[in-house]
């Protein structure tokens, strides 16, 4: 067996794995990124209790007994009635191998995003194609813009990549990042549009706009200019509670500086998400950032770009953020919680449960599995083969088998024995991984997809014009609601619903409410019982519930991003009141 292995967490980082003599997971030492080092999800990974048999209506089961069950479900359902669902418990490939199977059965799959998808939008209009910025490019830079991201929780391995570097953070929570940094601008949540274009246009005043990158690659940017003097400024400036001084500052920090923009999912979890990015990205247009070593905006990539895929593609699909369940007869998770991480909880939980056959295919228990009839567990990482494409950099790792076990099943092997059983075609494993394996490249001891590019955009880009598209207008999303603004971040302790899930509702410590008090929280789309905790990184007129904690989805709206079809998670206004 191989001596090393990839984390397959939700994670920007892709750690490389080793199990040490006593069996237990470390970091790779010899890894670039990984630097001897995991966080404390992998690092408490075998404390965590599994599922270990399969159920049926709470009865356990042979793994015999549930695949047979599993086919008579399945052959007595219309294949329109049929829907997978896959979340990103593990991101490996080989997960794929099973909407390999349901699309040949010709079930629904999903399209669009609980994540990145609004982001990415934006980023495509504008670029053509999303391509990450690598650590080396990172490395490269002198200042560094981290827009709406939480490095010290989320992306814990780029640290290393910001030492001795000038650190600007924009976000409404005083991270640790933007304790600090040489400035934090704490802006009002939902107002990163309105400050990257008034960032834009004093660049033009300042004359500090890439006047050579804009004639060759700015398509339209003299009307984006006018663009950016339609905001008012001294109004627009108090709404988003950022000063002049701060904008100063900010410009004075970057001037002739080689300048990475670094943004996270926060900026974009709205309906107007896909402006967002664009906004940030014209931004960083303006400055000239991008196809120089040391420059660019980056954001969460696609692993899947420029990859070929063993694997058939749904052709039918609904967008996961407002699926109904209830429209299936036969609905299949997998590697997921949709129960507690879709928007809307109390509407997913009630259609759910008005499905007639729901089949949860996962490691953990959660607020799906308590739901669903038959229960299959999966097999750990470490105990199958997978490759696994990283969205933080271009890394592409074997994320090989380390551990025999007897309990679970692995994806491929589930989806081997149902296509045997209802006669439908599957490349061999091998024949998979060999295509995966194909398509590596390695540099200095990292594998990395192939064809992929050292400087992004250097030669343009990947639009119809191969010019920056700049934005023509600008939709600032609406912002008028009353009480306080939800932000909904990622807690250090759990990846997502996985491992120790946040509780309670941080609040400011002068918001008016004692430390423990019962609070209902409520919002357009529904409420919640929570205590407080305190927070003193906080603005006053935000709250936090972070992502993964159990109801915090009753809060979130049903809705759609108006491009990319993304989860809107902080749209919500909420009221926070003493039970
Ligand atoms: N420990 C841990 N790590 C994780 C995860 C996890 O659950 N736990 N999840 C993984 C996943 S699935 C993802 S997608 C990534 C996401 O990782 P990040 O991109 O870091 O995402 P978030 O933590 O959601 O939000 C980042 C920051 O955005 C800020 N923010 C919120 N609203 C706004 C706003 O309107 N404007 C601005 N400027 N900032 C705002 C928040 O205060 C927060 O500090 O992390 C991955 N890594
Ligand atoms: N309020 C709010 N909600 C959010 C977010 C937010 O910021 N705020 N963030 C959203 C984002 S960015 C994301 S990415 C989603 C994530 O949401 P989900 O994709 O639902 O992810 P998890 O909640 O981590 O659930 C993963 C499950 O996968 C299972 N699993 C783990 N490993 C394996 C495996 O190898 N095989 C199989 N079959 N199963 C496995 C585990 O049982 C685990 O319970 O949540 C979204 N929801
Ligand atoms: S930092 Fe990310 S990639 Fe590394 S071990 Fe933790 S979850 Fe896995
Ligand atoms: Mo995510």
């Amino acid at each position: 067996m191989s001596q090393t292995t990839t984390c397959p967490l939700d994670c920007y980082d892709a750690c490389r794995v080793v199990i040490d003599s006593n069996g237990k997971l470390k970091g790779d030492l010899t890894h670039p990124t990984t630097q001897g080092y995991l966080c404390p999800h992998l690092n408490h990974f075998d404390e965590f209790e599994r599922i270990l048999e399969p159920r049926l209506h709470g009865k356990t089961i042979s793994m015999n007994e549930a695949m047979q069950q599993l086919y008579t479900s399945l052959h007595i359902s219309e294949p329109q009635k049929m829907l997978f669902y896959r979340g990103s418990g593990n991101i490996g490939l080989m997960q794929r191998s099973m909407d390999h199977f349901f699309t040949l059965m010709g079930a629904t799959g999903t399209r669009g995003s609980l994540c990145d998808g609004a982001g990415e939008a934006g980023i495509i209009a504008g670029r053509g194609v999303n391509h990450v910025l690598s650590p080396q490019m990172i490395n490269a830079s002198e200042v560094v813009i981290v827009w709406g991201r939480n490095p010290h929780v989320t992306h814990s391995h780029l640290l290393g990549s910001l030492k001795n570097k000038t650190i600007i953070v924009i976000d409404p929570l005083q991270t640790q990042l933007a304790k600090t940094a040489d400035i934090h601008v704490q802006i009002k949540p939902h107002c990163d549009l309105q400050l990257a274009v008034i960032l834009s246009r004093f660049l033009v005043s300042g004359d500090m706009h890439d006047k050579v990158f804009l004639e060759k690659y700015g398509n339209k940017y003299p009307e984006f200019y006018q663009l950016t003097q339609k905001l008012e400024l001294i109004t627009t400036l108090q709404a988003i509670d950022v000063t002049m001084d701060q904008i100063g500052s900010v410009l004075e920090l970057i001037r002739g500086k080689k300048t990475v923009i670094l943004v996270g999912v926060g900026v974009q979890k709205y309906r107007n998400g896909a402006e967002v990015l664009r906004a940030i990205d014209a931004f960083g247009a303006m400055l000239g950032l991008f196809g120089k070593i040391g420059c660019g905006v980056g954001f969460l990539g696609s692993s899947t770009q420029g990859l070929e895929l063993p694997f058939q593609k749904f052709q039918k699909t609904v967008p996961k953020a407002t699926i109904d369940f209830s429209k299936f007869e036969t609905v299949f998770v997998q590697g997921g919680n949709p129960l507690g991480q879709m928007p809307d909880s109390t509407k997913v939980v009630k259609e759910f449960a008005a499905s007639r056959f729901k089949i949860y295919f996962g490691l953990y228990e959660n607020e799906t599995s308590r739901l669903s009839d038959l229960i299959i567990p999966a097999k750990t990482f470490l105990e199958k083969e997978d490759v696994r494409s990283s969205y933080g950099d271009f890394s592409f790792e074997k994320m090989s088998k380390l551990r025999h076990s007897d309990t679970g099943i692995s994806e491929y092997d589930l989806a081997y024995g149902l296509c045997s059983h209802f006669n439908l075609s599957v490349p061999s494993q091998q024949e998979c991984l060999d295509l995966f394996y194909d398509q590596m490249v390695s540099k200095n001891g990292v594998n990395y997809r192939k064809n992929m590019p050292d400087v992004p955009y250097e030669n343009g880009f990947e639009t119809q014009s191969g010019k920056f598209e700049f934005m023509q207008q600008l939709d600032l999303g609406s912002n008028d609601d009353e009480g306080l603004f939800l932000i909904t971040p990622k807690s250090a302790r759990s990846l997502n619903s996985q491992f120790h899930r946040s509780n309670g509702i941080y609040l400011h410590p002068q918001c008016g409410f004692e430390l423990g008090d019962r609070v209902r929280v409520t919002s357009k789309s529904g409420s919640i019982q929570l205590s407080v905790l305190h927070d003193e990184r906080l603005r006053r007129d935000c709250a936090i519930i972070y992502a993964g904690t159990p109801g915090v989805n009753n809060l979130t709206p049903s809705l759609l991003s108006y491009d990319g079809e993304n989860a809107v998670y902080q749209e919500n206004r909420i009221k926070v009141e003493k039970c």
